[in-house]
């Protein structure tokens, strides 16, 4: 390694080389280092040191499936294209039969996990989403239920009058198990005044994620990149996370979600290339030291991307099972209808050089492919 080392020829990236090698933490001037001066090969080169470090040759996936309650939203964040008024054809709001039918639909397939997540509906606190996760847990005692983002369970915790704390371990006695990582966009508050201006604040993400690590439920984190923000911002964003990771060790993955233009306001802007994503991947992977995965997620990259991100850094692929999830479809994600069987997911990691394994959503291995 050191022989390969000392090739590089800037000093800085030398250092941080040899940082990456000998397993200590790089600052955030060293992971803006990387961003700004290391070239792809390089990036794929040490954060393959970490990746491996921390998950060997292996690369996961989960089965899992996707509800989406509503689309209504009392928020108006600049990116999303996904909101729309309540009169508009594309808004809809499902009935607890209608989602518990939705679940009743998987009833002869293997799935683990189902991730529920949408927009932030005016009249619904954390009695009605409590009561929805009720009825699924009696229907399927089995299912790990992974449910609503920091900004939903705020709004559905003041809603009820509750504390966090006190709304975030009534939800667990209702049957939620973990937190999906969304909301977080970006942490840096002049920016997150600009494209997203009403949302729950950095300080009171981290405090409900915290809370739910401090209860025994862990969660993952988001950022969402390719848009106004500069690097010394994206640096900030994973320096916040891995402060509160230090603390709580909660966190399972850091799913980075590239900005996709179609439908909203900042379409303007246009998106960043893929060599950008790949980047990104790798600095995650070098930066975030104490997370233990980097996911991919390929209906929002498309399966390209998601296979090359795992010589980027990526540990993780998220989901099978078909994933109606219209955030990004609405947004102009590649896949449109994204479905994945587990054959063509394990060729898919087999291809890229990793072993695929099954896993539960705590990452335990179900099963070896
Ligand atoms: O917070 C919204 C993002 C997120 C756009 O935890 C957009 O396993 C790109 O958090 N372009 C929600 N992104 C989705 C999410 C998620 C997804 C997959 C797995 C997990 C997990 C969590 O979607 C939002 C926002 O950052 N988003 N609009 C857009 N136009
Ligand atoms: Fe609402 Fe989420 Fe869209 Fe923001 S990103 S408007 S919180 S659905």
């Amino acid at each position: 390694m050191t022989g390969l080392i000392e090739h590089i020829k800037s000093e800085v990236l030398r250092h941080v080389a040899d940082k990456i090698s000998n397993e200590e933490r790089i600052t955030p001037a060293e992971g803006l280092a990387l961003y700004e001066k290391a070239d792809l090969s390089l990036l794929a080169f040490l954060s393959g040191i970490v990746r491996r470090r921390k998950n060997g040759n292996h690369a996961y996936f989960n089965r899992n499936f996707h509800i989406e309650p509503t689309n209504r939203c009392i928020y108006n964040c600049r990116f999303c294209s996904y909101h729309k008024p309540d009169a508009d054809p594309e808004s809809w709001e499902y009935s607890h039969e209608e989602m518990l039918e939705m679940v009743r639909r998987f009833d002869d397939r293997d799935v683990t996990e189902v991730h529920i997540a949408g927009g932030v509906h005016p009249e619904h606190d954390l009695h009605y989403y409590g009561t929805l996760i009720r009825k699924i847990k009696q229907h399927r005692p089995g299912l790990h239920i992974k449910a609503f983002s920091a900004i939903e369970l705020d709004y559905m915790i003041r809603k009820a009058g509750k504390t966090v704390e006190d709304g975030l371990r009534q939800l667990k006695e209702y049957g939620l198990d973990s937190i999906p990582g969304g909301g977080a966009e970006i942490f840096d508050e002049e920016l997150r005044q600009k494209i997203c201006n009403e949302k729950t604040s950095p300080e009171l993400w981290l405090k409900i994620h915290e809370t739910a690590h401090r209860l025994g439920m862990p969660s993952n984190a988001t950022m969402l990149y390719g848009h106004l923000e500069t690097y010394a911002h994206r640096i900030d964003h994973m320096d916040r996370l891995r402060r509160l990771q230090d603390k709580t060790r909660g966190f399972n993955a850091f799913i980075p979600l590239k900005y996709r233009r179609a439908n909203n306001s900042m379409s303007w802007l246009g998106e960043v290339s893929m060599t950008e994503d790949l980047r990104n991947y790798a600095v995650a992977r070098i930066y975030l030291d104490n997370f233990p995965h980097i996911k991919a997620y390929w209906p929002m990259t498309g399966k390209t991307v998601a296979q090359l991100s795992l010589a980027f850094g990526t540990d993780d692929l998220d989901g099978t099972i078909n994933d109606t999830t219209r955030i990004y479809s609405m947004a102009g994600a590649e896949e449109k209808n994204p479905e994945m069987s587990t054959d063509e997911i394990c060729s898919l990691i087999k291809d890229a050089g990793r072993e695929p394994l099954e896993r539960d959503s705590f990452y335990n291995v179900i099963k070896k492919w």
